[in-house]
């Protein structure tokens, strides 16, 4: 880039109001990069010959070779509009869904989106996501409608049935973006309501004390009738459709270089035929029609045959063009045409052997795709100053905070935001989505500039100098014998010999530096202040509190001083600022607000995302929202051991650098990286081989994860005959069998109900548990609402602790939501009342698993008791927990976390503890509240001797109280541990075992992962699809035809296990004309039982005594077990012969 173009976009960089952030969003393959090379090849970037084919922005290696976009990259435009010059920094995303929190970074960072969708293809998976994506980060989309080649040139559609193909389109989307509208207009109009009645039964309250209960009975509303018109009627949507006459959608084909807004064709409609350009606007798109007798324009278009004005005054010109170009290469049409249209073209185009250079010369010139898109991008998208309050409350407020309940400084700092301070005094305020990785050597620091005259000539004198010395030096060789050949291999100008050795070293030190560093570059959007080179600030992490940080710290504290600790927060100095230029990087001295930029130097400081800010008020930007989860783990291994810890190194670069890959220890010391999809592991693993660990590395297969549950004891048998009740018997024969090996066998108990019972080895206590399976719909909705039950958890524990949280009441609502719909799903005598008595959630307390207390007597606060704010108000409620009933809620987290199939974790698994005695020995208490602190070590919950069991016996007291069914509370001091251990780290034990035996005495499953996934194919291929998925246990969910199109939609779910090679299968199978997308959607039981052997007698008969044939739940089971070094039993030999010489006896 030139330094006449870097100037002028410094000097654009200073004016916010004539900057747009925006990113292309779409669905794979729609045409992002080829649309963006069209936008840098407006720039001079690249030639325009090659937009379009060189994928500018697709610059590392792979992307070119599968020809998909697997990272974000930005790069910054400058477009001149009117009178104005604009500048755009403009992000491409990927839209394959594996990468698709690459998206999540791009998003964050821009005001607005240019959404694709392929003209042919219509609205598809990704489309959606991305519609939702950007939706949720509140930022406006406009429309580029691609590949209208496809419509002409593949399809064969005539204009006016690509019209209604297109309103069909455009319909689509909008359907998308209503339906998200709807939502968001019927929830705040419910919390409006709910504003609005708790506001009037105020009034009623104060009203009613004052003036007696006359005034009673006029309550306002009380003869109100139910308003059901829900708000939609009233507000104004129009502003987020797509519709060609609001100039928010562009026609085009990214591919041929041409793309037009129909109010381009208004103003030359206007100049030729006399009608207003507004009119025109208004009719062009629709059912307008011409009526040429009467010089009007019409309505009804369709009912009275007529061609609609979109056909006849922009379709049909292009569809003649095409014909005549491509179909019919019409020479002297084609010279008439261009003569009307006011084209030239070049010689060496018009007779290229390929018509389409000729096409898209010819269009890139009549309707350049470039100024129709930046002209609407620069009119619809909104600049960073237009950027809404709601965006910035939403932004601020992390978890389950309040905007409001934030520290007063923190709230003002909204001002700034609001006004895209430019200010010298004004905070500066950043926020990095993502951690990209460069090579150090194209950082422009690194690299050669070219050099100015002056050094020109100075080299030019170093050289000629050189060159005087080296003959000198030879002269004096000839003349005397001595070892010249030292002084003529330096350089030369070096008289000493320090001096030498200096400068070689300095010509050396870069070079080592730069084989030993890759380095981070932070991509990030200043939101406020200027961002300067060497300024020193704050990185605040995504658990910094400003309450908490603006205690600690100093009054004006800045992070040039001292900084005392806090917590998650750390100082550190912005080295280098560069401006994003796709494959290039400018440097930058500095950054006013409302720009993208690449930050170097925070590697040491920020994992992926952060916030950086001057001032410590600022609270970290919301975390962002990614749709994919990551599924697919592989465990990873240096091939020579040696390289062990470059592959750790490696692996923690790779973390830093994906938004999403996630690398971990696991307990059995593997190296596991976790992705999103296969084409995404593959991206990893290449990442990992050739630029971050630089070693050869061996990856596992996919290890497939599983999940373990019960069910209903099953009603028929393997050939469906009814059972009776010889098959519970012979389950709890099994588990009864097994239980001797148990370290508890001698104490345990199971009884035909599943009721299973042990006690501790000191014999102090006892639990009986039993295990429920529970109603899919509920693991549906915990498995939905985990984060909000990670909220309630945390609430609680603030609770437990004596501290009080300021929870936003849209989280108590939602809260109390979830609790409403539990109760609701959870019905029948089984489940009486189990919704109040929930004791805890797990694995990890947050997953979809419940424990329940079914203990007679003991009650103990509901994990709803943030609901009530009577509760909360009271007691720290810790005073009404039993001793230990942490290790109860341990015992159960530990179960759930690894089952006794395959030690997966639990799912849609109830533990309903029925039983809990605890023996009198001392009547010394252990401290309540140490007993309830949370996640105790087993160790930790013991009370120590002396003082502190005489404060706890003091602070006991008001629990005696608590429930008359208590009566064996007192627990014994350490005392009585003995030799079996600290008594909680017994009962963690003996709850885990309950829970394992009463898992084992229910029928167990096995849950898949399932994928879903739609292929699109056409009817020839259609059979083979089938084929594949067939073959791969895939289940068809439903197929359609495509409208306007030859294509089928195929949805279909596939267990992930059998995923892999999938999309390769089908795409070979079918030449690549169908090609899949995998996303994650639910897990699913297996039905067959892994441990079933034939029991009656027609299951013997029919599957023999063996059983051997394939069971599929068995074959993962042992799949996993044999992974994880467990016992898998198996025969490897059967009918073993003794071998002997059959020839020769004979
Ligand atoms: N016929 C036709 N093909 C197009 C057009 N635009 C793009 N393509 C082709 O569509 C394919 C995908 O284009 P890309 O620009 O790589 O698509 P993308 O949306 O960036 O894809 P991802 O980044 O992988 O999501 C390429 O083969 C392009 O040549 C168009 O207007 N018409
Ligand atoms: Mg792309």
């Amino acid at each position: 880039m030139g330094h006449k173009g870097l100037d002028k976009i410094i000097a654009l960089q200073k004016n916010p109001a004539n900057i747009r952030n925006l990113c292309i969003l779409a669905h794979v393959d729609h045409g992002k990069t080829t649309l963006a090379d069209c936008l840098v090849a407006s720039n001079g970037i690249i030639s325009s010959r090659l937009a379009g084919k060189l994928r500018y922005l697709d610059s590392r290696e792979d992307e070119q070779l599968r020809g998909i976009t697997m990272k974000s990259s930005a790069i910054s435009l400058h477009y001149a509009f009117g009178e104005k010059e604009y500048l755009l920094n403009l992000i491409d995303s990927p839209g394959h869904v594996d990468f698709s929190s690459e998206v999540s970074t791009a998003v964050r960072l821009c005001d607005g989106a240019i959404v694709i969708v392929d003209a042919v293809e219509g609205v598809c998976p990704q489309t959606q996501a991305v519609l939702r994506q950007a939706w949720l980060e509140n930022i406006r989309p406009v429309l580029v409608l691609n590949k209208m080649d496809r419509l002409i040139s593949e399809l064969k559609l005539t204009s006016l049935e690509a019209f209604t193909h297109l309103q069909k389109i455009l319909e689509q989307v909008n359907a998308v973006t209503g339906a998200l509208f709807t939502s968001k207009v019927l929830e705040e109009r419910a919390e409006k309501e709910e504003q609005k009645e708790k506001k009037e039964q105020k009034e009623r309250d104060s009203s009613g004390s004052q003036a007696g209960e006359s005034q009673a009975a006029e309550t306002p509303g009380a003869d109100q009738v139910y308003d059901w018109s829900a708000g939609l009627e009233e507000t104004d949507d129009s502003h987020l459709y797509f519709s060609p006459d609001q100039g928010n959608v562009v026609f085009a084909s990214a591919i041929d270089g041409w793309g037009f807004s129909i109010q381009q064709f208004a103003r030359i409609y206007s100049q030729k035929m006399g009608i207003r350009e507004e009119v025109l606007c208004k009719t062009l798109w629709g059912d307008f029609f011409l009526n040429a007798k009467a010089k009007k324009i019409m309505k009804g278009a369709q009912a009275k045959g007529k061609k609609p004005l979109f056909v006849q005054l922009v379709l049909d010109n292009i569809w003649t063009l095409y014909d005549a170009v491509v179909t019919r290469r019409d020479k002297e049409k084609v010279e008439k045409m261009m003569t009307s249209l006011g084209v030239k073209v070049m010689a060496r185009d018009s007779r290229h052997s390929d018509p389409k250079v000729l096409l898209s010369a010819i269009c890139s010139q009549w309707l350049p795709i470039s100024q129709a898109v930046l002209s609407m991008v620069c009119e619809k998208l909104p600049s960073p100053l237009d950027i809404s309050t709601e965006r910035i409350e939403r932004l601020m407020s992390v978890g389950a905070r309040r905007f409001d309940s934030l520290p007063e400084r923190t709230q003002e700092l909204k001002n700034a935001f609001v006004q895209c301070s430019r200010e010298a005094e004004a905070p500066v305020i950043v926020f990095v989505s993502k951690m990209f990785a460069v090579d150090a050597k194209s950082l422009p620091q690194n690299k050669q500039r070219p050099l100015t005259h002056e050094e020109l000539a100075e080299r030019r004198e170093q050289a000629r100098q050189r060159h005087a010395d080296r003959m000198a030096a030879n002269q004096q060789a000839q003349s005397s014998a001595g070892p010249a050949h030292h002084v003529v291999s330096l350089p030369a100008g070096g008289e000493g010999d320090p001096i030498q050795m200096e400068s070689l070293a300095a010509v050396k030190e870069p070079e080592v530096e730069e084989v030993a560093k890759d380095t981070f570059v932070a991509f990030a959007r200043v939101y406020s202040g200027v961002v300067r080179r060497g300024q020193r600030v704050f990185i605040l992490g995504p658990k910094y509190d400003p309450a908490q940080g603006l205690n600690m710290l100093p009054e004006g504290c800045m992070a040039s001083d001292s900084v005392p600790e806090v917590p998650h927060l750390t100082c550190c100095t912005l080295d280098s600022l560069y401006l994003l230029m796709g494959r290039e990087l400018e440097e930058l001295d500095e950054v006013p607000s409302g720009n993208v930029l690449g930050i170097g130097g925070l590697e040491d400081f920020v994992l992926k995302s952060a916030t950086i800010s001057t001032s410590p008020a600022c609270p970290p930007f919301i975390p962002l929202n990614f749709e994919a989860t990551p599924i697919v783990r592989v465990a990873i291994e240096p091939k020579h051991p040696s390289e062990m810890p470059k592959l750790v190194r490696g692996m923690r670069l790779l973390n830093q650098a994906d938004p999403c890959a996630e690398v971990l220890i696991q307990e059995t010391g593997e190296h596991v990286l976790v992705t999103a999809g296969e084409v995404h592991l593959q991206r990893c693993l290449d990442d990992l081989r050739q630029r971050f660990a630089k070693i050869e590395i061996t990856a596992s297969k996919p290890i497939i994860p599983f999940r373990e549950t019960v069910v209903r004891p099953p009603k028929l048998d393997m050939v469906n005959e009814e059972l009776g009740r010889q098959h519970k018997t012979a389950i709890i024969h099994q588990v009864k069998e097994e239980a001797p090996q148990s370290r508890f066998s001698d104490t345990l108990h199971v009884d035909p109900g599943g009721l299973v019972t042990i006690t501790t080895p000191n014999r102090l206590a006892t639990v009986g548990v039993c295990a429920l399976p529970l109603p899919a719909e509920v693991t549906c909705l915990l498995e939905a609402s985990s984060e909000l039950v990670r909220t309630l958890e945390q609430v609680n524990m603030s609770l437990r602790e004596g501290r009080s949280l300021t929870v936003s009441p849209r989280t108590l609502e939602d809260i109390a939501h979830l609790k409403a719909r539990l109760a609701a799903l959870l019905q029948g005598h089984k489940w009486k009342n189990a919704v109040e008595h929930i004791w805890a959630f797990g694995p990890r307390r947050y997953g979809p698993n419940i424990l329940l207390n079914s203990v007679e007597g003991y009650q103990r606060p509901s994990v709803w008791q943030c609901l009530d704010p009577a509760e909360k108000g009271a007691e720290p409620c810790a005073a009404a927990l039993r001793d230990l009933d942490n290790s109860i809620v341990s015992g159960f987290q530990l179960a759930t976390l690894s089952g006794p199939m395959c030690e997966e974790p639990l799912m849609g698994v109830c533990f309903s503890v029925e039983r809990w005695d605890l023996q009198q020995t001392r009547a010394r208490p252990e401290p309540p509240s140490r007993a309830a602190a949370p996640d105790s070590e087993a160790g930790e919950a013991v009370p120590e001797d002396g003082g502190a069991g005489l404060e706890a016996a003091a602070a006991a007291t008001p629990e005696e109280e608590a429930g008359p069914g208590q009566v064996t509370r007192h627990w014994a001091g350490a005392g009585s541990a003995g030799c079996y251990g600290p008594v909680s780290g017994q009962l963690i034990a003996v709850m885990k075992e309950a829970c394992r035996h009463a898992f084992q005495a229910r029928p167990q499953r096995l849950m898949a992962a399932m994928y879903t996934c739609e292929i699109m194919a056409t009817a020839e291929v259609l059979g083979r699809v089938y084929g594949v998925l067939g073959k791969r246990e895939g289940r068809v969910l439903h197929e359609e035809m495509k409208e306007g199109t030859d294509m089928f939609l195929i949805s279909a779910v596939l267990p992930v296990a059998e995923s892999f090679g999938f999309a390769d299968e089908i795409r070979k199978r079918t030449s690549g004309l169908a090609s899949p997308q995998l996303v994650f959607s639910h897990w699913e039981v297996i039905a067959s039982d892994p441990y079933w052997v034939p029991t009656t007698e027609e299951e013997y008969l029919h599957f023999g005594e063996k059983a051997d044939s394939a069971n599929q739940a068995l074959k993962y089971m042992n799949a996993v077990r044999r992974r994880k070094g467990l016992y898998v039993e198996e025969k490897t030999v059967e009918h073993a012969e003794k071998q002997r010489t059959l020839g020769k006896n004979k």
